[in-house]
């Protein structure tokens, strides 16, 4: 594929990330929890019409057929989709589809997301200020502290009466926003609400996370610790005699691309207050006092600060609605400025009215009416609600239970249209390949998570899975935008620790910005590949508009790897690893035997399973075939071409030992083998699963099989034998 020009690729001389010749198969190159959906994409121009997943032996343990093309405007490309959901034996595999490259490797694996979300967390700790990062947390990424900001100038766009231009002020700790060094409350806010909703919600899988830092092991989660270090440099923002928060704390202009420590030389100030800051502010605080309150020990009084500060930051917002940010004259550093603030007022007052249980700031949300929108920096208020659904067995008698709920589906089944109709499967328009455009399709995972929550639909975790695919991998340029994640992982990230601290690789676990449609840094930069969305990414250090990191990038990432570990579906362990003793499956082939068969009777077996199905309200197929004829077969509502597949597998298994499916399968297991890579059999043919039973006439032998496929193979089987003892009149085994 043509993600990098000549000159571009010399200039990543060293990666390992070389661009394929070709356009390849792409698919999350870390991998899937079991229980997952489970796609990759295949560029159209193959002609195969199938495809295989084989094991780290070579061996194929599942085949598929691709889906119908479908084009995918965001790369100009058309496009098939894989879908091998139904593989949910760990492992780790590859795809293949002849005429193409194999894809990357990939893993199924139980609680596979762990090292990812834990490094993702991590990336925070490694972009802290004002501490030496010691090599027994840091590793190879120790380094000297940077910016204790101690000292830091009031500039003149913040001088107020108590604290004239010049005056010096303690703003110490904090997370460098990004690639550069500057701290900015608008992108702490919306950063750091993010984590502190990631533990509120999934308390479970933080409490038992060890992130390696120097507060681990306090009795705190570490996340509420990260979490910490930059809510405490936020208080410190905020202008003790009037409530307002400075917009930011900054050099005048972005450091050379050096280490922390040689970047300390250029006075730093605190820059005007504005109403995004104050709200951002505001919402953060009041979430932290309720997620902090039951650390009071550690903290002493903390929770109640917290309050106090984000009710006189909200009273100041009240009273400065329209103090919009603007870099003053010789500041050039990022602005995030926002010129519409009624989003951070409706976050502010939900997030009060939550944290204090007054209906004055209910009222004050009430006055919002716009639709719910994704969030990113600039767009808040779908904050607001995410927060309200969390809470809304709480909420007073005042909060429309009803109008939260659908607010967040309204937003939800509009990502999980785009999504299914996508060739790509990603609810991310091309329009949304702006900068950062990784963190828009995460935070658009992160909203289709909460509407999965409230309302448990599936396509809404589908697609929020497959937006965690489309960030580490399933994209046009074939890349995982996670450093140190994946076969083929951002490695130049515009991050000035990562360009200056003599390591090859980038510090890891960052998200890169990702396509951007806008390629605001071509002039500082190689050419881009084409001038496609979804292809405006380059991996160079240079390119500051498609890959940098930050922040509030990596916050959604910690967010959603941890949501999807913990809401999707397990599959059920007992069911596929219950084995029943080869002997007691030989009894059934010997008792369960036909003195004939008929046309009639394979009607009314395949009647009597159908019966059995709809009585326990599960959805099978059922096929009955004599000497290569069907006589019997049924997809009952909710079955799929798939399990024609299954069925068509096990049956000729059946055919070939004269054994039950489920005989074979429990033989293959107890001799240590591996039931979906038998060395005999081709697995595009064969299935070793339950489900499939020979019909034996006495004194013919096997003249066919009965199939059901639908249910754990276990399951399949034992509904076969059922309704076989049920017509035979047997009752013993
Ligand atoms: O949302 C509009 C969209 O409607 C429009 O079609 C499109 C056309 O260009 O623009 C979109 O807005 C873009 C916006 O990002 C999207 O969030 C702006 O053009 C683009 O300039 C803006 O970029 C911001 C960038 O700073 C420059 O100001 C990024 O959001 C923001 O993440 C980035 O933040 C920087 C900090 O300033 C400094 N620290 C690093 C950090 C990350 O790069
Ligand atoms: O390095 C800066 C990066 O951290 C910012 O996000 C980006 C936003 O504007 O700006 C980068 O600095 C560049 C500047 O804007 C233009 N000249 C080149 C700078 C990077 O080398």
């Amino acid at each position: 594929m043509k993600r990098l020009s000549i000159p571009l690729l010399l200039l990543a001389a060293g990666s390992a990330a070389a661009a394929p010749a070709t356009p390849g198969i792409k698919l999350n190159q870390v991998g899937f929890l079991p229980g997952a959906q489970k796609l990759a994409v295949v560029p159209q121009g193959a002609s195969a019409s199938r495809f295989e997943i084989v094991g780290a032996n070579g061996k194929t343990v599942f085949s598929g057929a691709l889906g119908k093309p479908a084009r995918w405007d965001a790369s100009g490309e058309t496009v098939r989709v894989a879908d091998f959901s139904a593989l949910n034996t760990p492992g780790s595999y590859r795809l293949k589809v002849d005429g193409l490259a194999p894809s990357a490797p990939f893993t199924v694996q139980a609680d596979g997301y762990r090292a990812l979300n834990t490094a993702a967390l991590k990336a925070f700790f490694l972009n802290r200020s004002a501490i030496a990062l010691e090599p027994k947390h840091a590793g190879a990424f120790a380094r000297p502290a940077g910016h204790p900001d101690d000292r830091v100038l009031v500039h003149a766009s913040a001088a107020s009466g108590a604290r004239p231009e010049g005056s010096v002020l303690s703003s110490p700790k904090g997370w460098y926003d990004a690639g550069d060094y500057n701290k900015y409350i608008v992108n702490s806010g919306i950063s750091t609400y993010t984590l502190l909703a990631a533990f509120e919600h999934f308390p479970a899988w933080f409490t038992r996370q060890d992130v390696n830092i120097p507060e681990s092991g306090d009795g705190v989660p570490d996340i509420l610790d990260e979490a910490m270090w930059n809510l405490e440099w936020m208080l410190t923002m905020q202008d003790p005699q009037d409530g307002g928060v400075y917009h930011k704390l900054t050099n005048l202009k972005f450091d050379g691309m050096v280490m922390p420590h040689a970047a300390m030389k250029d006075p730093r100030y605190v820059v005007a207050k504005s109403t995004a800051a104050a709200l951002d502010f505001a919402a953060t605080m009041a979430v932290a006092s309720r997620v902090l309150a039951p650390y009071d020990r550690q903290w002493p009084g903390m929770s109640a600060r917290m309050l106090a500060a984000s009710e006189a930051a909200w009273k100041w917002a009240a009273a400065n609605p329209a103090a919009i940010f603007r870099n003053p004259a010789g500041v050039v550093t990022g602005e995030y400025g926002d010129e519409r603030v009624d989003d951070e007022f409706a976050w502010a007052a939900a997030e009060l009215y939550i944290s204090t249980g007054k209906d004055a700031y209910y009222q004050a949300l009430q006055r919002d009416q716009a639709a719910v929108t994704f969030p990113s920096w600039s767009d808040v208020r779908a904050l607001a609600w995410m927060s309200l659904a969390h809470h809304r067995e709480r909420l007073g008698p005042a909060a429309d239970h009803k109008l939260i709920a659908d607010r967040i589906d309204e937003l939800a089944a509009g990502l999980a249209r785009e999504w299914r109709g996508s060739g790509y499967r990603v609810p991310m328009k091309p329009a949304d390949m702006v900068w950062g455009s990784n963190a828009v399709i995460l935070n658009q995972a992160m909203m289709l998570l909460q509407a999965y929550r409230l309302n448990g639909k599936p396509d809404y975790l589908m697609a929020a899975q497959s937006s965690l695919d489309y960030v580490l991998g399933r994209n046009a340029v074939d890349t995982s935008f996670v450093t140190g994640f994946g076969a083929r992982p951002s490695q130049h990230p515009h991050h000035r620790p990562s360009i200056a601290d003599g390591i090859a690789a980038p510090v890891p676990g960052w998200l890169t910005g990702g396509p951007n449609a806008g390629q605001a840094d071509k002039k500082d930069c190689p050419p881009y590949p084409s001038t496609l969305p979804a292809l405006s990414y380059l991996d160079h250090a240079c390119s500051y508009a498609s890959n940098e990191v930050a922040i509030n990038w990596n916050a959604p990432l910690v967010y959603v790897t941890a949501a999807l570990s913990e809401l999707t579906p397990r599959p059920a362990k007992s069911m596929t690893d219950t084995l029943i003793p080869l002997d007691t499956l030989l009894r059934q082939e010997q008792v369960l035997q036909f003195d004939s068969f008929s046309n009639d009777t394979a009607l009314e077996i395949g009647l009597k399973l159908i019966g059995m199905a709809r009585a326990s309200k599960k959805s099978v197929a059922v096929e009955i075939a004599r000497n290569g004829t069907v006589l019997f077969a049924h997809g009952m509502n909710g079955t799929t071409r798939d399990h024609g597949d299954w069925i068509r597998r096990k049956s000729n298994l059946v055919n070939r030992t004269g054994h039950s499916s489920f005989y074979i399968h429990t033989q293959v297991r107890q001799n240590g083998g591996d039931h979906d890579a038998i060395p005999t059999l081709d697995a595009r043919d064969y299935a070793a699963h339950g489900g499939s039973f020979p019909i034996v006439v006495r004194g013919t032998g096997q003249v066919g099989t009965i199939t059901v496929s639908g249910l754990p193979g276990v399951e399949d089987h034992a509904m076969v034998v059922a309704a076989l003892k049920d017509y035979l009149k047997v009752s013993e085994i």
